[in-house]
């Protein structure tokens, strides 16, 4: 299914006509600039293109008051020194004479998204407007925004679609009060939203920006607020926020539908955030939040003000909504103290709205900042001479950065299936190769030697399959793989397979092997693999590297041990390659084999190789072909509250392991009472 990318060039022409320093960075060339880029990378060939639309009367009437929308309508008579003036009566806004038909089209543009998306005519996609949206409230402009355009597009979802779960993703630098005003007593919208806002001293200066504000009312508990005390915020920061704040209530909540206020002033090099994420972090993010709500998922362009920055990390979006693997993060995945803090700030405050933080966290409380900000860059102003050379260091730190993304093209091949026979109950998706290959007679015979199992003919046979598979995964020519295995010698391909691997280049190899699969004895402790067991027979960390934690019974215990364990594990190690082998007995649903399948691509670039147990093989082999070619997973079904045992195993892991592997952790070592 497609991706929609929905603009219309007439929203470039509201621009500042006088002088105003706070203002000036909302600019025409954000558009442009990024439409550019989008043309460049080809991406924008891929998408489905549609010319946005304005929004009625009655569109913009489900939030704003009517006063509001006529005195809206009237700026496009005014002269510049009326709209100077008027501009003035509110916080951070200019009008232009057309600025009233360029919000019109930001809102239309949101609403065709959201219609295309849930009428199935694509799965997801952007809008790419301006102005933008989320501050803008039910009588105010506010914040560069005129209409709250995300805010409009889930109401509509909710009237003309008939919807009851929404989550709305605000990973804008700013805290988009507007929606959190309209929402804040209504249960069937969950709204996240992490920002900048150092205890208060960055704008919108707002208390109501602070994690203690949870909604209101029956609405209470879906408002979730992630302050950021400080900037330099980075990858892994955005990485620890969702998965251990974000993705827990979102599977706990289920949404229908997620809408996204895709703000890239988070991003590096940005005059507003000073923050420090990569562009392919937020391929991650996309790429995290499609195994929700069957992968409905709209953005929507809120902030963003470094072109360059702007433009590449919104390339990286539209990458992930394509369904192309994310590239690997750059960067050492250590999340700071002071987002630790902010981290477990936010959990304390959500814990009586979320069973997931209640059970964790055994004793939260919400505890004054601890963490000093000594030696961390000052806040600066916007626009100011230090502003200037950080923009400038950062544009030269995104070049040799996007050099190395884009010299290392995606593979032609998506994904390849290599079974010894082809079951014709076997339903594979299209441009799914299926392989003959196999690796050269001596050299399979010679790494056969290593297990008598591999000796055999069928054994022998899948062996040379799986070597050719991994071969086309380490030379770039494949993206994924699924490889069908006699039950009895999947251990033994497994063994061989990290082995090859790793003689063949590959730095670090994650196995993830469930069921009853053995840790090879003699496999070196040196931190090239590491290896998780689910279904072992307790949760215990043997090393750093071999970890052992029983199968969850639960949705939640599940979930958890993903989201809290497997990809925290995973994200710390950095892996080339990620194999996931699912031996005799590995009592995975489909839908979370799926699940972890699809999740596990984002760590490894998108190098996935799964070896499946021959008796569960055809049907397994397509759930998992459709999730390796870039399909949403199906949902795991109604979310039930993980078991104690599930709990304890998952707190007794994390406390033998998270001093070593640092994105284990939800709270900061030097935090307050809550974490002793
Ligand atoms: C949409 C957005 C920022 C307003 C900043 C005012 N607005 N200082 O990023
Ligand atoms: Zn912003």
């Amino acid at each position: 299914m497609k991706t929609a990318l929905v603009y219309h060039e007439d929203m470039t022409a509201a621009r500042l006509l006088w002088e105003d320093p706070e203002c000036e960075i909302e600019c025409p060339e954000r558009l442009t600039t990024t439409l550019g880029r989008l043309q460049q990378r080809g991406l924008q060939q891929r998408c489905l293109w549609m010319a946005a639309r304005e929004a009625s009367e009655a569109e913009l009437g489900l939030v704003h008051s009517p006063e509001y929308v006529a005195q809206m309508r009237g700026t496009q008579a005014l002269d510049t020194g009326e709209l100077q003036a008027l501009s003035g009566q509110y916080d951070a806004i200019y009008f232009h004479p057309s600025t009233f038909h360029c919000a019109c089209l930001a809102a239309g543009a949101g609403l065709q998204l959201v219609d295309a998306v849930m009428t199935g005519v694509v799965r997801n996609g952007l809008a790419l407007v301006r102005p933008p949206g989320h501050h803008s409230q039910r009588a105010a402009a506010n914040g560069f925004c005129v209409f709250n355009n995300v805010a409009i597009a889930a109401k509509h979802a909710q009237q003309k679609h008939g919807l009851h779960r929404i989550l709305i993703v605000d990973w804008d630098v700013h805290h988009g009060q507007g929606i959190q005003y309209i929402f804040e007593d209504d249960p069937s919208v969950l709204y996240f939203s992490w920002h900048r806002y150092e205890h208060g001293r960055f704008w919108p200066y707002l208390r109501e920006s602070d994690a203690d504000a949870v909604g209101q009312g029956r609405g209470r508990g879906f408002t979730v607020n992630l302050p950021w005390n400080q900037v330099g915020m980075g990858n892994a920061d955005y990485m620890a926020a969702f998965l251990h704040v974000l993705l827990p209530l979102a599977f706990e909540f289920d949404p229908e539908l997620v809408l996204v206020s895709a703000g890239f002033d988070s991003a590096i090099g940005d005059p507003e955030g000073q923050m420090q994420a990569t562009p392919e972090c937020f391929a991650h993010l996309t790429q995290l939040l499609q195994v929700l709500a069957g992968g409905r998922v709209c953005a929507m362009l809120e902030g963003g003000y470094h072109l360059e920055s702007l433009s590449e990390s919104v390339c990286m979006t539209v990458q992930a909504l394509l369904g192309d693997p994310a590239p690997p993060l750059s960067g050492t995945m250590v999340p700071q103290c002071s987002a630790l803090e902010s981290i477990q700030r936010v959990r304390a405050a959500q814990a009586p709205y979320w069973t997931s933080f209640q059970q964790q966290d055994s004793s939260l409380s919400l505890s004054p900042s601890t963490c000093s900000s000594e030696g961390r860059p000052s806040p600066q102003l916007p626009g100011g001479p230090e502003c200037k050379t950080a923009a400038a260091q950062a544009t030269a730190a995104l070049r040799a950065l996007l050099d190395k993304l884009y010299l290392r093209p995606m593979p032609p091949v998506r994904m390849a299936v290599a079974l010894t026979e082809l079951d014709a109950a076997l339903v594979l998706p299209p441009d799914v190769l299926c392989q003959d290959g196999s690796a050269p007679q001596e050299e399979t015979q010679a790494w056969a030697r290593l297990h008598k199992t591999l000796a055999k003919d069928k054994a022998f046979t899948t062996l040379g399959k799986v070597l050719y598979l991994l071969d086309g995964i380490l030379n770039e020519q494949v993206s994924s793989g699924i490889a069908a295995t006699l039950a009895p010698a999947v251990a033994a391909i497994l063994d061989v397979a990290i082995r090859y691997s790793l003689s063949r280049g590959a730095q670090r190899v994650l196995c993830v092997a469930v069921g009853q699969l053995d840790h090879p004895l003699d496999l070196a402790d040196d931190g090239r693999n590491l290896w998780l067991t689910i279904r072992g027979k307790e949760a215990d960390a043997l090393s750093m590297f071999h970890v052992s934690m029983p199968l969850p019974g639960t949705t939640g215990g599940f979930l958890n041990f993903i989201l809290a364990l497997v990809l925290p594990l995973a994200y710390g190690f950095q892996p080339d390659l990620v194999l996931l082998a699912l031996g005799p007995a590995h009592g995975l649903r489909d839908s979370q084999a799926a699940l972890l399948a699809a999740l596990l691509q984002a760590p490894a670039g998108g190098r996935v190789l799964a070896l499946v147990d021959e008796g569960s093989a055809p049907h397994l082999a397509g759930i998992l072909a459709q999730v390796l070619q870039g399909e949403a997973p199906p949902s795991l079904g109604p979310f039930c509250v993980a078991s104690p045992e599930d709990m304890q195993a998952l707190i007794h892991l994390r406390g033998q392991l998270e001093s070593q592997w640092k994105m284990l952790q939800v709270a900061s070592e030097t935090g307050g009472p809550g974490s002793g």
